[in-house]
C-alpha cells in the first residue's frame, strides 16, 4: 500500500472521527496533517461540517486552509481548542513524541498544549521503542549567539551518555529560520535518553532555547495506518 496512502486513511479518519461542528481545530503541519485539512476543507465545502475555525501551527499550514476556504483564527481570540489534529516524526509507546523535524514544532507545541483533545496521525513507520533513535530531535533556538547555545545543548549531563551531535539546520546553504525568526539546533543522539523528561527540562532550561521536539504527555490518542490496516492507540 502507498505511504501517500497511509496518510490519507488517518488523516481523514481523524476529521470523520474527532472533528464536530462548532469545533476549534488546531490544524497540525506535515505531509501526514495536510490531508486532515483537506478533509475538513472538503466536509466543510459539502456542507457535512459547518461553524469550525482553525488555528494553523505554521504559516505552511494556514496558507493551505485559506486555499480551501477553512475559516481560520489564533490563540489570542479563541484560547480553547477542541482537539488538534497533527503528524509526528516518532512515537513511542506511551505516545510521547519527538515532532519538529518539519520546523513548526513551537507554534505545534503552543495550540497542541491547549487542546482539550490531541489526535497524532502516523503511519507505522512513525512507532519507535526509544525517542531520537530515528533522527533528530530539533531544538528551536535565538538565533543570538546560537553557537554558545549549541555548546550548552551538547554539554547536558542528561544527554552526556548518547553520543551527541548538533547541526544548525540549514536551507539551500543559508541556516533555516522559522516562522517564528528562530534557527533550530538539530540534535543527533546514537543512544537513547535515559531520562526523556529530565531532558525535556533541562533542554528548556537553557535560556537561548525556546523550545524543543520532545512532547511528553499531551497525546490522547494516535491513529496508526499500516499495511493490516489502521488503528487507534489510547494513552
Ligand atoms: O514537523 C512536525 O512536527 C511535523 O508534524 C512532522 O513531524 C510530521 O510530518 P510528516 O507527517 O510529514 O511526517
Amino acid at each position: 500500500i502507498h505511504a501517500e496512502a497511509l496518510k490519507k486513511v488517518v488523516g481523514y479518519k481523524a476529521v470523520d472521527d474527532y472533528v464536530r461542528s462548532g469545533m476549534v481545530v488546531g490544524l497540525g503541519t506535515g505531509s501526514t496533517a495536510y490531508y486532515a485539512i483537506q478533509r475538513l476543507g472538503q466536509k466543510l465545502q459539502e456542507g457535512k461540517l459547518f461553524d469550525i475555525v482553525g488555528i494553523p501551527t505554521s504559516t505552511k499550514t494556514e496558507r493551505h486552509a485559506k486555499s480551501l476556504g477553512i475559516p481560520l483564527v489564533t490563540l489570542d481570540s479563541h484560547p480553547v481548542v477542541d482537539v488538534a489534529i497533527d503528524g509526528a516524526d516518532e512515537v513511542d509507546r506511551r505516545l510521547n513524541l519527538v515532532k519538529g523535524r518539519g520546523g513548526s514544532l513551537l507554534r505545534e507545541k503552543l495550540i497542541e498544549t491547549e487542546a482539550r483533545k490531541l489526535v497524532i496521525i502516523v503511519d507505522d513507520s512513525k512507532l519507535v521503542e526509544g525517542l531520537g533513535m530515528t533522527g533528530a530531535v530539533p531544538v528551536e533556538v535565538i538565533p543570538f549567539c546560537w553557537r554558545h547555545t549549541m555548546r550548552r545543548l551538547l554539554g547536558l549531563e542528561c544527554l552526556a551518555s548518547c553520543n551527541v551531535s548538533a547541526t544548525i539546520r540549514s536551507e539551500n546553504e543559508n541556516i533555516y529560520v522559522t516562522d517564528n525568526n528562530n534557527y533550530i539546533v538539530d540534535l543527533f543522539l546514537e543512544k537513547p535518553i535515559p531520562d526523556i523528561v529530565l531532558a525535556a527540562q533541562q533542554i528548556s532550561e537553557i535560556v537561548g532555547v525556546v523550545e524543543h521536539g520532545l512532547f511528553l504527555n499531551m497525546v490522547d490518542l494516535c491513529i496508526v495506518s499500516g499495511k493490516d490496516g489502521t488503528r487507534v492507540i489510547e494513552r
